[in-house]
């Protein structure tokens, strides 16, 4: 038994973002029929091709756990069976371009008549207003939310962030909307539209970045490096470079062997509970009682100078004994781990948080498992559908065509 046994997703999405919302509900035993445009599929399948003739890897880990069903929707026949398909599904998930589903002829009206349970989830790059009718891409979203404004160095210009924050960021997002619109539909009985804008999401992960712009009218952020540097603060919040965006002062300090490694490094926190560890453990007890360094308030002014004496320890030992030493002592820290350590971790692999997929184009690869772990909902990673597997599957199990009726189907054109 798997949480979202018995629920079965209309998985109209393409890219990331949507299909990292599909691909989580599928982990939690949700039915994910993936809609594709017959001989063409997501633009992602063929995007980034490392082995030539396969699915790429951008598909192949953003769409496990789901069934691949082509279907022309603009024509005729297709959008009958697309009908069909509305009146079977309990949520319909698309991440179109602004106004494809209205001009698809399936427009919100039009599903609720054809399923007034349906739950209809959406993500756009922005919501109403100036730039709603905008295509968006990761980066734009990074942009527009605010993250890219407020990370990088002081000097430098904006940065955007590895992590997807603007595609599976909102995509997880949306997840929890569906999950909370089905649960409202047991006692409404009536499905309802959901919508997650990528740059409401990017902001709503940048919600701290506001915090500090309001903290600003009450005079310089303390907490950030420019503060001890004397750089005066302008009227936005600025970049912080690797400072700790909580009320706990950290960096990234260089360990052993950065010099040839360039993820030789440990975020090192200056937790002040602990502050007294910190003192022993660099080799600084006397700043235990200083007055100058003993309180968190007069070590502000001074990050510079402490994150400068704790580096020359760090600089000493590995980022993993900077782990095994500080740990016992309360002290947060973490390795700067690369993809190559990572994807060779055990303990990820035993969690199943990184598993190994065995796919019949292009043999075995590694994906991201479920990161949301259920005591009572277990998850099998099963591997992405090929394009058009399931379709001869979905017309007759799903919506009960017969053998008949999908030939004609078939001779339409419509799949
Ligand atoms: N059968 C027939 N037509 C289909 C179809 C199917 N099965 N599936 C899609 N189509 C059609 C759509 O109806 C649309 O047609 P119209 O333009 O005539 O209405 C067309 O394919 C293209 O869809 P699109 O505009 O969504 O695709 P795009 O590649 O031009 O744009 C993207 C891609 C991502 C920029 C855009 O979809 C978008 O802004 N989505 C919302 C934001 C988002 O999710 N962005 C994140 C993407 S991940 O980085």
């Amino acid at each position: 038994m798997k949480a979202l046994e018995g629920v079965r997703i209309l998985d109209f999405t393409h890219v990331q973002s949507g299909p990292t919302c599909t691909q989580l509900l599928g982990f939690f035993g949700a039915d994910v029929i993936k809609v594709e445009r017959p001989g063409v599929g997501d633009a992602t399948r063929k995007q980034l091709v490392d082995v030539e003739g396969a699915d790429s890897l951008y598909f192949t880990m953003l769409n496990h756990n789901k069934r691949s069903l082509t279907l022309n929707t603009k024509n005729e026949t297709g959008k009958e069976v697309l009908e069909r398909l509305i009146g079977e599904c309990d949520v319909m998930v698309e991440n179109f371009a602004p106004g494809a589903l209205d001009r698809m002829g399936f427009t919100w009206e039009r599903i609720q008549e054809l399923n007034p349970r349906m739950v209809l989830a959406s993500i756009k790059g922005f919501g109403p207003g100036p730039y709603a009718e905008c295509k968006v891409y990761e980066n734009v979203a990074q942009c527009a939310g605010g993250a890219a404004s407020t990370t990088g160095f002081l000097d430098g210009p904006p940065v955007v962030t590895g992590a997807q924050i603007g595609d599976s960021g909102t995509g997880l997002h949306l997840a929890l909307g569906i999950v909370t619109a089905l649960y409202q539909r047991e006692k409404s009985g009536k499905g309802q539209m959901v919508s997650a804008a990528m740059q409401d999401g990017v902001l709503n992960l940048t919600r701290v970045k506001l915090r500090d712009q309001q903290r600003l009218a009450a005079g310089p952020l303390t907490e950030y490096s420019q503060y001890g540097e004397g750089i005066p603060f302008g009227d936005s919040t600025p970049r912080a470079g690797n400072d700790s965006g909580g009320g706990q002062p950290g960096r990234i300090l260089k360990c052993k062997g950065w010099e040839q490694d360039n993820n030789a490094y440990t975020y090192f926190i200056t937790q002040a509970a602990v502050w007294k560890n910190i003192c022993d453990v660099i080799g600084k007890p006397e700043w235990k009682e200083d007055e100058e360094f003993a309180t968190p308030v007069a070590r502000l002014p001074k990050l510079n100078q402490i994150f400068g004496t704790i580096e020359e320890w760090t600089m000493t030992k590995t980022k993993f004994e900077v782990m095994d030493i500080c740990n016992p002592l309360n002290i947060p820290v973490g390795p700067i781990l690369s993809m190559k350590e990572i994807s060779e971790e055990p303990s990820l692999r035993d969690t199943g948080t990184i598993v190994e997929v065995d796919h019949p184009e292009r043999g075995k690869y590694l994906t991201v498992g479920c990161p949301i772990k259920l005591s009572d909902s277990p998850v099998d990673v099963e591997r992405s559908p090929l394009l058009g597997e399931h379709t001869q599957e979905v017309l007759q199990d799903v919506l009960g065509y017969s053998s008949s009726e999908i030939e004609k189907i078939v001779a339409s054109g419509a799949v």
